[in-house]
């Protein structure tokens, strides 16, 4: 473990941010040693602690034993009966919410629709019947391929009311990707789109379906949702429009108990080697653990605007647009499309024209939104904005300061949300009328959540500011119970690192006051002359230079220094890749970190290997940079023209 403090500069921000007495003041948690307490309280006896929040929502059995660890398998609220979609939906019905707004929702054409929580009960109900007269059933497995339509929404809602069990593949994925998701799973049946809308053009979901379903036996029948009207191919016997199923089956549909550990959804991740992992969730203790997470760390209110930009194929977007916020009873703001459609001031736009309250985006996004430049935000009225989070990378201090000034206009706190599909929900993070938050740092752990940056060799936490593996030292309702149909991957990937804890595959070091700073995946840790270099750490030192928008940088052998750092570099529009820019990033990386963290290689590229969510691909520029062949998962990759504009570019 590295623990050259020269290192460390870039990511050891000076600068404290503590939220406004105002913000305090109406907060679900007021002040730090409120938190304190309650994450305290929560760690001495998480069953307590569970049980009371749990009990926040509906069970239709209660629960015989919170919790029942033998490790790895984790069950929550044993002997519990509920309904995540119960308590997303019909909860709300009794109460003033029945009439409000449940999603905002804006299409890319700028179309536009409206569900209160009694349209969105309707809705959900007529789709969980003609899942059910398709012969779905408890514990079967849906493909879910679709656009960022309310529908979407609505299908996984209703595969929550009857116990299926849904996969969502993100709709930007190949057909190829789909079909080894639907292997994997042995999914009965896909819903899909006609088409969705992306920067003007059409995505042809239904033709990759159809190109995807001929390789899979099991699947028995495709529905497909009419959003774009393009012409489509509809196999009879197979494929049915939704709105003519619809048409005939009851708009009543009760939400059925499930056992608390029933499955509810299986999320794929790329894996580095071999297939992606199917991420398996179930239904009592996700329901509780993103409950609690949209409640505290975006203090909800019922007069909240809430819009999380990320889509339903990405983990944040099951847990904080449809189940998180709909547990709470909360409006969520969903768009369609791109950001920078017809214009790069979409998001601003949307946030002027709805007055959303609170906006979680990710750092690329927030990269992009630089690089764009501020007369973008400058044109619309962000006023409304009272709380902004951040999720999906390390968020570099330079991106965190400008979303500050820029988009938070120094008054809405920041939340930099430290969380994994694994997850389920959010780990560590600052709570936003309690912790004093730096640039750059997740803060601190959630109540009931027991991170630790500890020494893979002898097991001990690190001392402040020295970096080590990232754990949970104990399981957590959310938690996944597995990876699809492999419980030695599962055992092996997670936990057989570090004895007797979850380990994560980031890097991460703690400072003083306990705050945690996450510095990538450990597979992408660079070691120059014996020097352990997080990603995120040069990374950050490269963005932090005016001219730069992004970067990316890897290890590749080198005689000398057993690694060197290559970095792969965009600029900010406007700026020309040059050859003496690259000596001043060198200059510039020397100065905020140390000589040893210089790229000794400098190549400036138009954009970078990246998935849907925005994390880089470095093992793709890894195979880039030594000239390999691409080995291993690229199904999640968003753009595959970008690996053969890199292949090609000139150093
Ligand atoms: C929610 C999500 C998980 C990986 C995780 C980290 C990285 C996510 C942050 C972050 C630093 C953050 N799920 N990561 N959030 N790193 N600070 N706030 O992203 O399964 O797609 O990815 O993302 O490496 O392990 S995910």
């Amino acid at each position: 473990m590295g623990k050259a403090e020269s290192f460390e500069q870039v990511l050891k921000e000076s600068r404290v941010f503590k939220p406004s007495k105002e913000f305090s003041a109406l907060a679900h948690v007021k002040s730090l040693a409120q938190y304190k307490k309650m994450y305290n309280e929560s760690i001495k006896s998480p069953d307590k602690f569970w049980a009371k929040i749990a009990k926040e929502l509906h069970w239709f059995k209660p629960w015989k034993k919170v919790s029942d660890w033998k490790e790895p398998f984790a069950k929550w609220f044993v002997g519990g009966q509920t309904n995540i979609c119960y308590n997303c939906v019909d909860r709300h019905l009794p109460t003033w919410r029945r009439n409000k707004a449940a999603i905002v929702w804006e299409g890319e054409p700028g179309d536009s629709r409206v569900l209160t929580y009694n349209d969105l009960h309707r809705e959900v109900c007529i789709f969980a019947n003609t899942l059910k007269k398709l012969g779905l059933k408890k514990g079967d497995r849906v493909a879910v391929y679709m656009g960022m339509v309310p529908e979407l929404a609505i299908a996984i809602l209703a595969c929550a009311r009857i116990g299926v069990v849904h996969s969502v593949v993100f709709g930007g994925f190949s057909a190829n990707a789909l079909v080894e998701r639907i292997h994997d799973c042995q999914a009965k049946a896909v819903i899909t789109c006609d088409g969705g809308w992306r920067r003007g053009k059409i995505v042809e979901l239904k033709a990759a379906v159809d190109e995807a379903v001929v390789k899979c036996p099991t699947i028995e029948n495709v529905v497909v949702v009419q959003r774009t009207r393009n012409n489509v191919r509809m196999e009879p016997g197979r494929d049915h429009w939704y709105h003519e199923l619809a048409a005939s089956v009851d708009a009543n549909c009760p939400a059925e108990p499930l056992d608390s550990e029933q499955g509810h959804f299986i999320l794929y991740t790329s894996g580095s080697t071999g297939k992606p992992k199917g991420i398996y969730h179930t239904v009592g203790g996700y329901m509780v653990g993103t409950y609690l997470t949209s409640k505290l760390v975006f203090d909800l209110k019922d007069e909240d605007i809430y819009f999380c930009t990320a889509d339903i194929g990405w983990v944040t977007g099951h847990s904080y647009i449809v189940y998180g916020p709909m547990a709470n009873g909360a409006t969520c703001v969903m768009y369609e499309g791109a950001p920078n459609h017809p214009e790069p001031d979409r998001f601003w736009r949307i946030i002027e024209k709805y007055r959303v309250t609170i906006l979680y985006t990710a750092p690329t996004a927030i990269r992009a939104f630089i690089k764009w430049g501020e007369q973008w935000p400058q044109k619309h009225d962000l006023s409304s904005l009272r709380l902004l989070g951040s999720v999906g990378e390390p968020i570099n201090p330079e991106a965190w300061i400008w979303y500050n000034n820029v988009i938070g206009k120094k008054k809405c706190p920041i939340v930099d949300t430290w969380w994994q599909t694994e997850t389920g929900s959010i780990m560590i993070s600052p709570l936003p009328g309690a912790t004093p938050t730096k640039p750059g740092s997740a803060t601190l752990p959630l109540p009931g959540i027991l991170p630790e940056c500890v020494n893979k060799e002898t097991n001990k936490k690190m001392p402040p500011g020295e970096k080590g593996l990232l754990v949970v030292r104990k399981p957590w309702p959310s938690m996944l119970r597995g990876i699809w149909g492999d419980n030695e991957r599962y055992k092996k990937v997670y936990w057989s690192t570090v004895k007797h804890s979850y380990f994560t595959g980031d890097g991460a070091h703690c400072d003083k006051d306990g705050y945690f700073w996450i510095t990538g995946r450990v597979d992408d840790v660079i070691i120059v002359s014996g020097h352990n270099l997080g990603t995120a750490e040069v990374e950050s030192a490269l963005v932090s230079h005016p001219k730069v928008a992004e970067s990316a940088v890897i290890g590749v052998p080198d005689e000398m220094t057993g690694q060197a750092v290559t970095a792969f570099v965009t600029l900010k529009d406007g700026n020309q890749p040059i050859e003496s820019l690259k000596d001043e990033l060198r200059a510039h990386v020397a100065k905020e970190i140390g000589a040893l963290a210089k790229p000794k290689q400098i190549r400036f590229t138009a954009s970078l290997p990246k998935t849907r969510s925005g994390k880089i691909m470095r093992r793709l520029l890894r195979d880039i940079a030594s000239g390999k062949e691409t080995v291993g998962d690229t199904t999640t990759l968003e753009d595959y023209s970008i690996l053969a504009k890199l292949r090609t570019d000139d150093e």
